[in-house]
């Protein structure tokens, strides 16, 4: 008997709790500090008080459901003041749109903390930015803090049958069927979780838009869901499909300067607004792989976008106007046609357009550099997109932190206006006097439990929002408020998986894509690698398009002996690509091609130089998973084996790359391996014949 009671006193004692650790409460965990930390911060958090709105209940609510977790306490909403409460004001006009400063003060002689700010939706930025103090364990001094940047929106490629376009965490979030009647309580977390990292807009459906979207059922359908969003401080956004007027009324073309058109439009952003008034605007793909747009009717992009702009204008509202465009008809190198497409009709936008730029000219490749448009159209108002889910970076299942890449886009000098002219100085706006400034994020959120997927993509997610807050931000900074708030403070935690974070990004290009390489994964779903693709209709379909590996050498001459891509840099910024002997080697086989007995920095051959690439990815990801397994005492078991599992996978898939990669570029030139490195597992025949039909995300 005995023996069965502490039988079922340890079961007891080791049974899992209710709720495990499940990655749901992403980085908004509450989880109780130290008694010590506990004990300074009490005294000045002991209650809260504000007015009533809608943005100002949320605040309140999230003031209290963080003070309760993190300090164990019942934290009371209260209505009057008394010593160590919390404050909200609003109203200071001094305090920049959105932003806030958070101070101690003296109220009727009761020492409280103040969280002040012009906007209800600046108190509730503050009120996250007090809790994070909380949860990375740093003191409660006076802090004040303005975004940046206006627009930060999350673009959804949400189908409406509930897909996602290049989503590897499950379905969409949005149940477009049960909606406006069910509106799942999770969208509310969603809200949260976007405002707590400052994003205030999102785009609800694919860029590769149904017409669909825009009747009166699905506008119901988003005001739902914007009903949600708005305490939050959230507007929606749609993604218009150009043809909507042909497709939805039968008009018989959808060329903007026909008046017939711009009525439609005219009545279709009345309607829109009468549904949901503070809707936000459109996202717009336009002529571009397959999408309709102005250019079906000989029209430009700028003609396209005003017409649209001139309809949401009387409402407020924007347009954002993708300058990804991927024409099957170019035969030009396909890094240059946005940059030829748009530089000609630079001033030409209203001013309620942005243009809104992917971070370099393909296509959220492992390396890009930067997109030549930023800087090259200083009167238009240019914002950037970057990809938070990894299409082509491992998608659901490599551990790739992506603050680095977005970092190294933003701090990228264009030279445009000198030196210094950084990207981020051109979309916070500051390098050419733009007030209207704007920074987009395609999500990696789906209906899996964590939201991400992965545990570690939600990493990538609280990046972006960090950074369109603060473009100047440090991505590792980031990554360290990241892994304390969402798994633990402990610095023989956090020092680790920040160091193992910030070079993950760098691993990744090692093992799919090294010295400048790009598009060498797969056909369609982009899994995995396909260097040896070089059959399919349009030479830019092809991986062989951009690797142009043969006998002799590889690389895409973007120089002016090739494409002279290189040329719609400013000549300064250009200047730093020109050498191959003397440039970032990371960006060299996408500038120049070069034969295989070229001399690298390293002083060995690019042949060598390539192969110790791929074979140091794959070690590196082999070093992530010991570091991982270090980390086990740490992180809760469900996390924990989780990640291990991700990582296991992606152990063997950087080793996957680095083999099929090899085999595929030693049947080009012919050369044996380096020293030392040991053969791909499998002849190229094998890594040719994998085939994955159901590959996520297509
Ligand atoms: C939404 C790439 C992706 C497409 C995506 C497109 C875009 O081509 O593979 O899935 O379409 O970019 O950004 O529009």
């Amino acid at each position: 008997m005995r023996r069965l009671i502490a039988a079922v006193c340890f079961a007891i004692a080791f049974a899992s709790p209710a709720f495990a650790e499940d990655g749901y409460d992403l980085w908004l965990r509450y989880k109780p500090v130290e008694a010590s930390y506990a004990a300074q911060y009490k005294p000045q958090a002991t209650a809260i008080i504000g007015d009533d709105t809608p943005i100002l209940n949320s605040t309140k609510a999230e003031l209290k459901r963080g003070l309760d977790g993190l300090l164990g306490q019942d934290t009371p909403v209260a209505q009057a003041v008394t010593n160590g409460a919390i404050v909200l004001q609003t109203g200071d006009k001094d305090i920049a749109e959105d932003g806030f400063r958070i101070e101690a003060k003296s109220i009727d002689g009761h020492r409280v903390t103040v969280i002040s700010a012009n906007t209800d939706q600046g108190a509730l930025y503050g009120a996250f930015r007090y809790l994070r103090q909380i949860q990375t364990r740093q003191p409660i001094t006076t802090i004040a803090d303005a975004p940046k940047i206006r627009l930060r929106v999350i673009n959804h490629w949400d189908n409406l049958d509930g897909s996602v376009e290049r989503g590897y965490s499950g379905t969409s979030i949005f149940d477009w069927w049960r909606l406006p009647d069910l509106v799942d309580a999770r969208l509310t977390d969603y809200a949260r979780a976007e405002a707590s990292i400052g994003v205030n807009g999102v785009v609800l459906n694919n860029v590769n838009a149904k017409a669909d979207s825009l009747t009166a059922p699905y506008l119901e359908k988003a005001e739902a869901i914007a009903k949600v969003f708005r305490p939050y401080g959230i507007k929606v956004y749609l993604s218009a499909r150009w043809s909507a007027p042909i497709e939805l009324s039968g008009l018989k073309t959808a060329d903007p300067l026909d008046p017939a058109v711009q009525a439609w439009w005219n009545a279709k952003a009345d309607e829109i607004y009468r549904i949901i008034p503070d809707f936000g605007g459109f996202l717009v793909k336009a002529n571009s792989e397959g999408q309709p747009g102005p250019g079906d009717y000989k029209r430009n992009h700028a003609q396209g976008a005003n017409m649209l702009a001139a309809a949401l204008k009387p409402h407020g509202g924007i347009v954002m106007w993708r300058a990804f465009v991927y024409s099957e008809h170019d035969a030009n190198d396909r890094a240059k046609q946005a940059y030829n497409e748009f530089k000609p009709v630079e001033g030409q936008f209203a001013d309620n357009v942005l243009l809104q730029i992917k971070n370099g000219a393909i296509d959220f490749q492992p390396r890009e550099p930067f997109h030549p448009l930023f800087g090259a159209m200083p009167k238009t108002n240019e914002m950037l997109e970057v990809q938070i889910t990894k299409e082509y970076l491992g998608q659901g299942t490599h551990l790739v932190y992506q603050g680095p890449l977005y970092e190294e886009t933003l701090k990228a000098d264009t030279f445009s206006e000198g030196k210094g002219s950084t990207v981020a100085k051109i979309i916070d706006g500051s390098l050419d006097n733009h007030t209207f400034t704007g920074m987009a994020g395609v999500s990696n959120v789906g209906d899996d439990r964590n939201w991400t997927g992965n545990d570690f993509s939600q990493a990538d997610w609280y990046a972006f929002g960090r950074l369109a807050w603060n473009p100047e931000a440090s991505s590792r900074d980031i990554a360290s408020d990241w892994v304390k708030m969402t798994f633990s403070d402990d610095p023989a935690f956090v020092k680790p998986v920040v160091d193992m974070m910030m070079a993950s990004r760098e691993t990744a290009a090692n093992y799919m894509t090294p010295l400048g390489l790009a598009h060498q994964m797969a056909t369609g779903h982009h899994y995995g690698p396909g260097p040896w693709v070089c059959d399919l209709a349009r030479p830019e379909w092809n991986p062989c398009y951009y690797a142009k590996a043969d006998a002799k050498g590889i690389g895409f001459d973007r120089t002016k002996t090739g494409s002279d891509a290189i040329a719609q840099y400013t000549p300064a910024a250009a200047k730093q690509w020109a050498d191959p002997k003397k440039m970032d080697e990371r960006y060299l086989l996408w500038f120049h091609h070069l034969p295989w007995n070229f001399k690298v920095q390293s002083g060995r051959t690019l042949w060598d130089e390539l192969i110790t690439n791929y074979d140091m990815g794959a070690k590196q990801v082999a070093a992530m998973q010991q570091t991982w397994a270090a980390m086990k005492p740490y992180v809760d078991p469900e996390r924990f084996t989780a990640v291990s599992a991700n990582l296991g996978i992606q152990a063997r898939e950087a080793k996957w790359w680095r083999d099929a990669s090899i085999s595929y570029f030693q049947s080009k030139s012919g050369l044996a391996l380096p020293a030392g490195i040991a053969p791909p597992e499998h002849d190229l025949d094998y890594y040719k014949s994998l085939d994955f039909p159901y590959a996520p995300g297509h």
